[in-house]
Order: C-alpha cells, then sequence, then structure tokens
C-alpha cells in the first residue's frame, strides 16, 4: 500500500459529484493499493448536501477512504491536492450569451486556478469537467503560472466512449475490439471523433461502415448524445460522466495500454496544425504519468476539415477570454 493521495473534486454536491465520490473513495480512481482523502469544495448554500455525501461515503466504510474534507474554501480544498478534479461549473442559462458564461465561469476558475497554484502539491494533475470544459482548463491554466501547464486537462473521454459505445452496436462487435479512437477539438457540437484511424478487429473501422453512415449517423449521434441523455433522462449525463473521469485519470496516472490510445484534451504543442497553447483534444497515450500526442498520423481531407472547425471554435473561445481579461 502506497501512502494516501489527496483528491479534490468541487461541484461535490452535484449530479457527477454524487456518482463520482463513491467511486475514487472504492479505489477505482487511482487503483486499489492507493488510499485516498477527499475533499469536497462547495459553494455555502450547498456545503450542507455536501456534508450528506459524505455522511454516505462515511457509511460505505471504505477500506481505502482516510479521510473527508467539506470546505467552500477554495484554498483550503486545493492545500497539498495530488488530484484535483474541476466539475462545478456555471451552466449556461436561457437567453445567456457565450460571452455571459464564459465570464461567469471566468469568475470560477480562475480563482480556483491560483488556489491550485498556491497551495496544491507539486504533482497536482488537474481534470476540468465543467463545461466550457476546454476554455475553462485554460482559464485556471492561465491563472497557475507555477504549475507546468501540462498539468491542465479536459475532459473528451465521454465523448470517446460514447463514439466506441456506438461503433461496437453498429458493427455487432465487443467493446474490446475497438482500439485507437480518437475525438478532436472541442467538448462541444463541433468535436471530431475519427474512425479513418481507429481500428476494430484490426482493420480500419473506417472501411467497415459506409460512408453515409460514418458522416450522417454517427459523428451527430456522437456529438448530440449529451442532448439525447437529457432529453430521455429529464436530467444531464452523470453517471457515465463521472466513469469517463475516472477512465481519464486513472489512465493519465497508470498509463495508456500498448498499441492502443485514448482521447484527452491537453495543452497543444502544435501537432497537426492544432494552434498551440489551446487545450484540444487528441489521440494520445499515457506514460510515465505524462499525456503524449501520437504523432505521425495522415490526416485526409474530411478529417482536417472537421478539426480546423472544433480548432477555430476553440480559439475564438480563448480570443472572447482574452478580451475578458482573463489570459
Ligand atoms: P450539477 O448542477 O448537478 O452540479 C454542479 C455543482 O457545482 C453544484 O452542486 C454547484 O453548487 C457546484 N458549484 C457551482 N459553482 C461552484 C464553485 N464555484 N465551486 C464549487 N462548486 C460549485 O451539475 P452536474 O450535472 O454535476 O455537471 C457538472 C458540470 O459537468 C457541468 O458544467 C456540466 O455541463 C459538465 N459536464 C461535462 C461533461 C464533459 O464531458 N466534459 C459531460 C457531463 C456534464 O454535462
Amino acid at each position: 500500500t502506497s501512502s494516501p493521495v489527496t483528491v479534490t473534486v468541487t461541484g461535490a454536491a452535484g449530479q457527477i459529484g454524487y456518482a463520482l465520490l463513491f467511486r475514487i473513495a472504492s479505489g477505482q480512481l487511482l487503483g486499489p493499493d492507493t488510499p485516498v482523502r477527499l475533499r469536497l469544495l462547495e459553494i455555502p448554500q450547498a456545503v450542507k448536501a455536501a456534508e450528506g455525501t459524505a455522511m454516505e461515503l462515511d457509511d460505505c466504510a471504505f477500506p481505502l477512504l482516510q479521510g473527508i474534507d467539506i470546505t467552500d474554501d477554495a484554498n483550503t480544498a486545493f492545500a497539498g491536492t495530488n488530484v484535483a478534479l474541476l466539475v462545478g461549473a456555471r451552466p449556461r442559462t436561457k437567453g445567456m450569451e457565450r460571452g455571459d458564461l464564459l465570464e461567469a465561469n471566468g469568475g470560477i476558475f480562475a480563482p480556483q486556478g491560483k488556489a491550485i497554484n498556491d497551495h496544491a502539491a507539486d504533482d497536482v494533475r488537474v481534470l476540468v469537467v465543467g463545461n466550457p470544459a476546454n476554455t475553462n482548463a485554460l482559464i485556471a491554466q492561465a491563472a497557475a503560472p507555477d504549475v507546468p501547464a501540462e498539468r491542465f486537462t479536459a475532459m473528451t473521454r465521454l465523448d470517446h466512449n460514447r463514439a466506441v459505445a456506438q461503433l461496437s452496436k453498429k458493427l455487432s462487435v465487443p467493446v474490446t475490439e475497438i482500439k485507437k479512437l480518437t475525438i478532436w477539438g472541442n467538448h462541444s457540437a463541433t468535436q471530431y471523433p475519427d474512425l479513418y484511424h481507429a481500428e476494430v478487429g484490426g482493420k480500419v473501422a473506417a472501411e467497415q461502415v459506409d460512408d453515409a453512415w460514418l458522416r450522417d449517423e454517427f459523428i451527430p449521434t456522437v456529438a448530440k448524445r449529451g442532448a439525447a441523455i437529457i432529453e430521455a433522462r429529464g436530467a444531464s449525463s452523470a453517471a457515465s460522466a463521472a466513469n469517463a473521469a475516472i477512465d481519464h485519470v486513472y489512465d493519465w496516472v497508470n498509463g495508456t495500454p500498448e498499441g492502443d490510445w485514448t482521447s484527452a484534451a491537453i495543452p497543444s504543442d502544435g501537432s497537426y496544425g492544432v494552434a498551440e497553447g489551446i487545450i484540444s483534444s487528441f489521440p494520445v497515450t499515457s506514460k510515465n504519468g505524462k499525456w503524449e500526442i501520437v504523432q505521425g498520423l495522415e490526416i485526409d481531407e474530411f478529417s482536417r476539415g472537421k478539426i480546423d472547425a472544433s480548432v477555430n471554435e476553440l480559439v475564438e473561445e480563448r480570443e472572447a477570454v482574452k478580451g475578458l481579461g482573463l489570459l
């Protein structure tokens, strides 16, 4: 058994938080040999609800759980933290313009980034789940100049897992047969789930489905899955989002399997013509606790157009937050 790892979850009283905390405490985030200490950050009105969740966590008597602290103060929440899961965000409400949304989230992610900068452990890893996730991650990163930029990531693993599931259903193959799928770009409707490099049973996935399905069904189904869940469930994805957050951090810490890759939004180094510095989803492997962008993939014209469209949206979001003085 190794020494305990401190994990901070923001928005802990929300629905993703409720699905996430029990899985972290049971050892699924870091593995069965790593004890965890939980820190829950909430806004003052939701602290009581977070305390209720903590009571339930106690009642599970998880062997790996070494303590739970609940706070509405970011400096306390991130003190010594090793893994920060930034889930709480300001949702877009009716009639809200993108600028207002970015500004409201700037008011959350800039102070949290600063608190991480000033108080987190040296090895801190940050995953932003709260939307707009990629740009919220960029805002937090900009407020944390002393933390290596690569430690700020945003979640596209749910999109990745959704794409794997859709392809598995279409071809009637187990999900374990599907490798090397990629989500490119923004966690938004412009994201590009790429089947041209994905493999099913060792053969190119795009060659096993017809073009019309790939372009007119698969891509929009994956991109609009969040809306379809809301329509069916009457609430947005929660357990699947929590599951994806677990997958992202587990792979980041423990590495991705040989012969495969996954998708994560990480700071661009300019690979594949993606504007340097934006936090964009790429095909990635993880080795020795670091994400690496898979290099050398050939990008056909169709994919180029899709990647560029999503990257342009991220560049526009970056311009907008720059205009608000957040970068
Ligand atoms: P909920 O509204 O259920 O919970 C959010 C919680 O965050 C609330 O308890 C709220 O009090 C708290 N919160 C708000 N501001 C805070 C702050 N400054 N500090 C700490 N806590 C704060 O939302 P939930 O369904 O849990 O979703 C959370 C976020 O995940 C949303 O932004 C949502 O859009 C985003 N999602 C991102 C996904 C992704 O793939 N990247 C997919 C799922 C989800 O839609």
